[in-house]
């Protein structure tokens, strides 16, 4: 493969003085973007002229330091691991330690964490105000060029079983990603959108924040969600396109529906100036597409996808938005729907969504076996059950009782579960996800006890906080002699999940 300048780096030259970021740190041309990118590359790269797909692992809040380290590790020939600023140590250790992590870049106001972290010991530390400070490498020339076929990034995903797994995605993963995006949501130079979801996942890095930058258009970071401040910019009336996940639109209809009448006609009258509002992540509930749609004149545009593949299934852009349904492929994306014996399906009846096409990844970092796995005929399979009706698809579910979607975020089951049974007071403990209007699904566990110990729900969140992301501490508790199981002593999570309802 011909090595020459990443796409995404060659592009932004075309856009040099067009505004590329808009962060806290201020306002951001493209060109101050190649400039900051190429002093971190340099930096990360000391005096080597390939990272050679090094990973460097990096822990910033959204905003310029974030995006210029991504771009610096990738002209730098490194893998880009990023972490989540919401993560307790336990979280960022299991990352940095899993992809082997060579380099760990911090935002100063995470350096502090992440010098405290095992996980560190003979890793090489950066700040990232250092890392943009460094003059720039001498030599264009050193800095890397990174072939397609070359691994770009690992973002960690929950699987059914144990702890998160890194999906690794290659620089022409990526690029087919954005570019179907772009092709479908006529992504412009003239677009501007606001970013408001965490930089650790593909929503936010792909839908969001690369194809912005792909298409010479300007993102605004917000370093979190705030559903007031979301409200303050859209009604700015200068923004064309906004992406989140349900529980974000359920958010912001709380917060629109507290405001004065006054403030909630001018918020919608400027709602309208956008050309389009997605939703993505977990089903869209019939509820808040119609609130949405009466607040601000949007039929959401709800799409499918998963951090494996990118997105795979859309609505239109143009022509009618369908309730319920997440379209049809998007381009350079091919879908089929199989039964239990991998055999394809016909309309109208019920099959696993497999998907195939040049943004499906390339592996589970240093899991061979679970990436064989994944695929079937080069076919990846993607756990969730859909039908196809009218030529288009519709979600049903996911094979797996023990994958929950809480705020847009997967997490696993028996992740929790095998973190709960390390609590002293838990004897045996069952995990489910319960439908929530708010959250989609909200993580509940019943425990069996240590006799005669107790636990209230307090007790147990203040103990998960520590070793668990915020999304995957249980939000409700029950306490029972004994767990429903089957004749042959298994777990009924069906029965479980009946105790919370
Ligand atoms: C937080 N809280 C919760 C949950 N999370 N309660 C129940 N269930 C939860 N899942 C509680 C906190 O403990 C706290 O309670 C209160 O809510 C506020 O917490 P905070 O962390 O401030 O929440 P937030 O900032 O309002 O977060 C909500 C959020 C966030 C913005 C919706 O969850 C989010 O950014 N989700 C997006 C995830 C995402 O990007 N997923 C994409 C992955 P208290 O106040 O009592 O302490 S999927 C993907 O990438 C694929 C490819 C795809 O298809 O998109
Ligand atoms: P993740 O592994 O975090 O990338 O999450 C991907 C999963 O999110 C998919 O496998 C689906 O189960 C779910 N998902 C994404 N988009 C939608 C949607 N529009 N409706 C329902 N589920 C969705």
């Amino acid at each position: 493969m011909p090595r020459a300048e990443l796409p995404l780096i060659a592009r932004a030259r075309q856009h040099a003085s067009r505004a590329a970021i808009v962060a806290a740190e201020g306002a951001f041309t493209y060109q101050d973007l190649l400039e900051a990118s190429g002093r971190v590359a340099g930096c990360l790269l000391d005096r080597r002229s390939d990272l050679a797909e090094a990973r460097v692992a990096f822990l910033a809040p959204a905003g310029w330091h974030y995006v210029a380290t991504q771009w610096g590790i990738w002209r730098a020939g490194g893998v880009a691991v990023p972490l989540a600023t919401s993560h307790p140590p336990a979280e960022l250790e299991h990352v940095i330690r899993d992809s082997e992590a060579e380099i760990v870049v911090a935002h100063p106001e995470f350096a502090e964490t992440v010098r405290s972290l095992d996980a560190v010991k003979g890793v090489r530390l950066l700040r990232t105000d250092e890392a943009l400070a460094q003059p720039r490498h001498p030599t264009p020339g050193t800095q890397a060029e990174v072939d397609e076929g070359r691994r770009a990034m690992i973002v960690y995903t929950s699987g059914t079983t144990g702890k998160p797994k890194g999906v690794v995605t290659t620089h022409g993963n990526l690029r087919a990603q954005v570019m179907s995006l772009v092709t479908a949501w006529e992504w412009t130079a003239d677009d501007a959108i606001l970013l408001v979801l965490p930089l650790h996942h593909v929503h936010g890095i792909v839908n969001v924040l690369t194809c912005a930058l792909w298409a010479g258009a300007r993102c605004e970071m917000l370093a979190r969600f705030d559903a007031n401040r979301v409200w303050s910019r859209l009604g700015g009336g200068d923004l064309t396109l906004f992406m989140a996940v349900p529980t974000i639109y359920h958010k912001l209809i709380a917060a629109w529906d507290t405001a004065p009448a006054e403030r909630q006609r001018s918020w919608s009258a400027a709602c309208a100036r956008l050309r389009l509002m997605v939703s993505g992540s977990a089903a869209l509930p019939a509820q808040t597409l119609e609130r949405w749609k009466t607040i601000s004149g949007h039929t959401l545009l709800e799409r499918y996808g998963m951090t494996e593949i990118g997105m795979a299934l859309s609505n239109p852009v143009r022509g009618r938005r369908r309730p319920g349904s997440v379209g049809t492929p998007l381009p350079g994306v091919e879908v089929r729907l199989v039964d239990e014996q991998g055999g394809v399906v016909g309309p109208g009846t019920a099959g696993e969504v497999e998907v195939r096409g040049p943004g499906v990844f390339l592996e589970y970092w240093r899991r061979p076996d679970a990436t064989t796995a994944a695929f079937r005929d080069g076919w990846f399979r993607t756990g969730d059950m859909a039908v196809l009706e009218d030529g288009a698809y519709r979600l049903l579910g996911r094979s797996s009782v023990d994958i929950i979607k809480s705020g847009g975020y997967k997490i696993s089951a028996l992740e929790i579960e095998e973190v709960l049974r390390t609590y002293p007071a838990v004897a045996e403990c069952a995990v489910v996800g319960v439908a929530d209007p708010e959250w989609g699904e909200k993580i509940c566990a019943a425990v069996e006890l240590r006799q005669p110990m107790e636990l209230s729900l307090a007790e147990l969140q203040a103990w998960a906080k520590e070793r668990l992301a915020p999304y995957k501490v249980p939000r409700a508790l029950r306490c029972v002699e004994a767990l429903p199981r089957n004749a042959m002593g298994k777990v009924t999570k069906p029965e479980v999940a009946a105790l919370f309802r």
